[in-house]
C-alpha cells in the first residue's frame, strides 16, 4: 500500500512521460533503417506516364570518395497529356535529388543553364536539360535519382541508379566563408546553441507538466473532478487555486522573457542577416529545332495476360533520311527496339527492357507516311504495377518515342491518348 501511494504521488506524472518517450521513439526507430525503394512503383500509372518524361540520364562517376563530386544529368519533356487533376509545373517547381537521407550535399543545380537553387515554373510539352552537382556527405551504398517536386503534386522521380561512396564520414567538411569574411562548418554549426535552446525549452515543458500533474496527473479524473463540480452547479474555475494562477502567470512571463532575451541575444551577435529567398526563376524551354516528324495517334491497346502494350500510328517524316524507331518510353520504363540500338541495364534496378519493343511497318522514308505498330513488351509492366492503368477512370497513356535516322539523327516525340484493356 506505501509503496502504491508513493509511486502515485511522486513518480506517476514521470511514469507518463516516460512511457510517452518511449512510445515516441520506438515510432522513430520503426521508421529509421535504410530505405531500399524511393516510392518507384507506388505512385499511379497516370502520374507516372503522363507527367515527367525523364530521359538521357547520366550519373557520373558512380563510384566516389566522401567529398568528392557527382554530377547528375539529363533531360525532360513534360507531357503534353499531363492529368487535369494534377497541379502542373505550370505553377511551382523545384529541382531535387531523391536520396534515403542527407547523403550528399547539393553544390549546383541548374535548369538549361540557369541556376535553380530556387524554385522555377515551366511550360507543357517542352524539353528541359538540367544538372546536378553532389558532394559525397557518408559513405555506403545509395539509390539516387533526379527528382522534380512539383507544388500541390509531390515529387516526380525520375531513374534511379545505385552509387557507391567510399572513405569516412570524419572526412567530411562543409565549410562556407560568410559575407563578413568568417569561416564557419555548416555540419556544426551552432550546434551547441541549438542543443541548449532545445534543452532549456524540454525543462520548462516538463516543469509545466510537472506543476499541473503534481496532484492528479491522469486527464479521466480531472475530468470527472470538473463534472462533479458542474453537476453540483459550482464553477469548475474554482478547482484551480489562486496559487496555481499565480504560478502559471510566472511562467508566461518567464516564457516570454526567454524569447526576448534570445532574439536579443541573438541580434547582437548576428547584426546582418539576409532572408532566404524565395522568388521564382525564369526558364525557358530548350531551343529546339522544328520536328521533322509527325504523328497521328490511332489508339492503343494493353493486353493484361501477354503485358503487350500495342500502339498504332500514322507517321509523316518531312526529314532528308529515313527514320526507324528505336525506343519507346515511359514511366521511366525504356522499351528498346533491339535491330536499331544496343542499349542494356546499368545495373540491377535500372529499368531497361534491352529487347522490348518491335514494330511493324518498317523504317519511314524522307517524305513519306507510314502505319506503324509499335508492340512494347516486357514483364516490368507488370513489376513496375504500370497495369493499373487500366484503372485509370481517364484511360489515357502517353510516352515518348524515339525515332533514329539513318544520317545519326534523333527526333524524340510525344505520343498519347486513349487506351483499352484486352484481358485475353
Ligand atoms: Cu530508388
Amino acid at each position: 500500500m506505501a509503496l502504491r501511494t508513493f509511486i502515485s504521488r511522486t513518480a506517476r506524472p514521470l511514469a507518463i512521460a516516460a512511457v510517452a518517450l518511449l512510445t515516441l521513439s520506438l515510432f522513430t526507430v520503426a521508421q529509421i533503417g535504410p530505405a531500399f525503394a524511393h516510392g518507384e512503383r507506388a505512385q499511379t500509372a497516370n502520374l507516372r506516364m503522363r507527367t515527367i518524361n525523364w530521359y538521357d540520364t547520366e550519373v557520373s562517376p558512380k563510384q566516389v570518395a566522401v567529398g568528392d563530386e557527382m554530377v547528375i544529368r539529363g533531360r525532360f519533356e513534360t507531357s503534353k497529356y499531363w492529368p487535369e487533376h494534377v497541379p502542373s509545373v505550370t505553377g511551382r517547381v523545384y529541382l531535387n535529388v531523391g536520396a534515403a537521407g542527407p547523403k550528399f550535399i547539393k553544390i549546383k543545380s541548374t535548369i538549361n543553364g540557369k541556376s535553380m537553387f530556387q524554385s522555377s515554373q515551366l511550360e507543357l510539352g517542352k524539353h528541359y536539360e538540367y544538372e546536378i552537382i553532389l558532394k559525397a556527405r557518408v559513405p555506403g551504398r545509395f539509390h539516387l535519382h533526379p527528382v522534380l517536386n512539383v507544388l500541390d503534386s509531390g515529387a516526380l522521380i525520375g531513374p534511379g541508379y545505385w552509387v557507391d561512396t567510399t572513405g569516412s564520414f570524419a572526412d567530411f567538411s562543409n565549410t562556407v566563408e560568410t559575407m563578413f569574411g568568417r569561416t564557419i562548418d555548416l555540419e556544426t554549426f551552432n550546434l551547441d546553441i541549438i542543443y541548449s535552446w532545445h534543452a532549456l525549452w524540454f525543462v520548462m515543458a516538463l516543469a509545466w507538466l510537472g506543476f499541473w500533474g503534481r496532484k492528479s496527473p491522469l486527464l479521466i479524473q480531472s475530468l470527472r473532478r470538473v463534472r462533479q463540480k458542474e453537476e453540483a452547479g459550482e464553477d469548475p474555475d474554482t478547482l484551480i487555486s489562486p496559487m496555481e494562477k499565480k504560478v502559471a502567470v510566472g511562467f508566461m512571463v518567464v516564457t516570454l522573457m526567454i524569447i526576448g532575451a534570445g532574439f536579443q541575444w541573438a541580434e547582437a551577435r548576428h547584426p546582418v542577416t539576409t532572408p532566404l529567398r524565395t522568388a521564382k526563376m525564369d526558364v525557358d524551354p530548350l531551343p529546339l529545332p522544328d520536328p521533322n516528324i509527325i504523328i497521328e495517334y490511332g489508339g492503343a491497346t494493353y493486353r493484361i495476360p501477354g503485358r503487350s502494350f500495342q500502339a498504332e500510328f500514322s507517321v509523316t517524316n518531312n526529314g532528308p533520311s529515313p527514320v526507324r524507331i528505336g525506343e519507346f518510353l515511359t514511366a521511366n520504363l525504356r522499351f528498346i527496339n533491339s535491330a536499331v540500338r544496343n542499349v542494356q541495364p546499368a545495373d540491377s534496378h535500372d529499368l531497361v527492357a534491352s529487347d522490348g519493343l518491335r514494330i511493324e511497318g518498317g523504317p519511314v522514308p524522307p517524305g513519306e507516311t507510314r502505319k506503324l505498330k509499335m508492340f512494347a513488351e516486357d514483364a516490368l509492366w507488370e513489376t513496375y504495377r504500370l497495369t493499373t492503368m487500366i484503372n485509370d477512370p481517364d484511360s489515357i497513356v502517353a510516352g515518348l518515342v524515339f525515332f533514329y535516322g539513318d544520317d545519326g539523327s534523333r527526333e524524340i516525340v510525344e505520343i498519347g491518348g486513349p487506351m483499352i484493356p484486352v484481358f485475353e
